[in-house]
């Protein structure tokens, strides 16, 4: 069994809270002195870092949401002169204002290990290929895996996402080991060999694939049809990016890195603290960043925590995989589109609130279709005028989105009233 750092993998119980003890009061006696905002909150509870003795007392601390980082932009989170920040990266939404992350070259430096442990989980070594079709740029999946994959101190193939022709004779050509991309990629990615009848010139053995949900099935399907082991990789921008959790030969649930980030799972409408084995909301703490620590920060992802031993050797808590949202964040082609994001261009645009967002899956790439009610005064337009009507709206909503929907106009009531709550969403993906 090979591990990219043992010592706090496979560290004990006892030591591993030390350790996030001794990280938490640091980080919040950190944030306290140099973020006005998390003073304040902490105040406004009446707490001083004295309060904050070790890890016990985690749950004192107020939580902190997407609001706040969107309240605090750009730079009311940082805890550190800006000088001191080497990097920023942003979340796919673009939901009014963008998430904004700083990092240090040290923050950095954990990031791209905590994504070297994940690829030495998936059997990397400096031995392999590692052929990185995630996105790059202010996405943090490329940048995050590439940099693990340099620290594994494997040759790196900085593909970034499309093109899949090319894709396709790199793969092959320079006998790439490892891919990682999105899992609807990859899917699409084994498609596109099969067609071109290339399985047998592939030298592919793991694949690590997240940044979006996905089924067991799926895992099957992609694990078939390029003969690899599939392993899930967890996070997400505010907290780090990829890396936060990842899977180990087991294949059952992501290790958390906790000695970085320590989760707790919450009711989501309560905000009392599950027991492990219970769903609920995932909320992570971040007790080495220096750039842009987050305390108790409510990802609004659903999942479980297990602390069952893990074959692997690994004592790192485990998270199960995501199984859906606390919001109605939808991920499409890995981007993430929020409906009032929708709703905003429509109502910019002189549309009545009558829509519709449909997503499906074929051939494993997703399929985003709003539909559009026109007024009665637009209905009587010629059928160049809605086709020039829908192009315009499909431009706003590709400037307001990062991704293309089809846009459909349709006639005045057309769209099913609901009795009760709108049913703006249709999302017949299964997964
Ligand atoms: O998706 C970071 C990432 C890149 C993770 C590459 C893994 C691989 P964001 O764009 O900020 O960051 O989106 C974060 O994506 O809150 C989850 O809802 C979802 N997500 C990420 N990984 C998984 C996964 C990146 N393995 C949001 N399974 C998170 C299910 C995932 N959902």
């Amino acid at each position: 069994m090979s591990y990219y750092q043992p010592e706090m993998e496979c560290a004990t119980r006892e030591s591993m809270r030390a350790l996030q003890s001794e990280r938490l009061v640091k980080t919040v006696g950190h944030v306290y002195r140099n973020v006005a905002y998390y003073r304040q909150l902490m105040e406004e509870r009446g707490l001083t870092p004295d309060d904050i003795r070790s890890l016990d007392d985690l749950h004192k601390l107020p939580f902190l949401t997407k609001n706040d980082l969107r309240e605090a932009y750009p730079y009311g989170l940082l805890a550190l002169p800006l000088e001191e920040a080497v990097r920023i990266q942003s979340t796919s939404g673009t939901t009014g204002k963008r998430v904004v992350a700083f990092y240090t070259q040290r923050d950095i430096d954990v990031w791209e290990e905590c994504c070297a442990r994940a690829i030495v989980a998936a059997g990397g070594s400096k031995r392999d290929v590692v052929h990185v079709c995630y996105g790059y740029g202010l996405f943090t999946g490329g940048p995050g895996l590439n940099g693990g994959s340099h620290k594994v101190g494997a040759l790196t193939l900085p593909m970034s996402s499309g093109n899949t022709e090319r894709q396709l004779q790199f793969m092959t050509d320079l006998s790439a080991t490892i891919l990682c991309c999105t899992p609807s990629y990859a899917a699409f990615l084994a498609e596109s060999i099969e067609q071109h009848g290339i399985q047998d010139q592939l030298s592919l053995k793991a694949g690590i694939f997240g940044a979006e949900a996905w089924s067991e099935e799926m895992r099957h399907d992609i694990e078939s049809k390029l003969n690899i082991k599939a392993y899930d990789i967890y996070g997400l921008t505010e907290v780090s990016g990829p890396g936060v959790s990842f899977e180990c030969s087991e294949q059952a649930g992501m290790h958390v890195n906790e000695d970085h980030f320590i989760p707790e799972i919450i009711d989501p409408d309560t905000g009392e603290v599950l027991p492990d084995g219970v769903q609920g909301e995932l909320v992570f703490t971040s007790i080495s960043k220096e750039a842009f620590p987050l305390l108790r920060y409510r990802t609004r992802d659903l999942c479980v925590l297990t602390r069952d031993k893990c074959a692997c050797g690994r004592t790192l808590v485990k998270m199960s995989r995501i199984t859906g949202r606390t919001d109605d964040m939808l991920i499409i082609r890995g981007v993430n589109v929020f409906p009032s994001q929708i709703e905003t261009v429509l109502m910019n645009a002189g549309y009545p609130a009558n829509y519709q967002i449909l997503v499906d899956r074929v051939h494993y790439t997703d399929t985003f279709e709003i539909q559009v009610e026109m007024t009665p005064e637009m209905f009587s337009d010629t059928v160049k005028e809605v086709e020039a009507r829908e192009i315009e709206l499909l431009t706003s909503m590709r400037a307001m989105l990062g991704i293309s929907p089809k846009v459909t106009l349709v006639a005045p009531r057309s769209i099913a009233r609901s009795e009760g709550k709108a049913v703006r969403v249709i999302d017949k993906r299964k997964i």
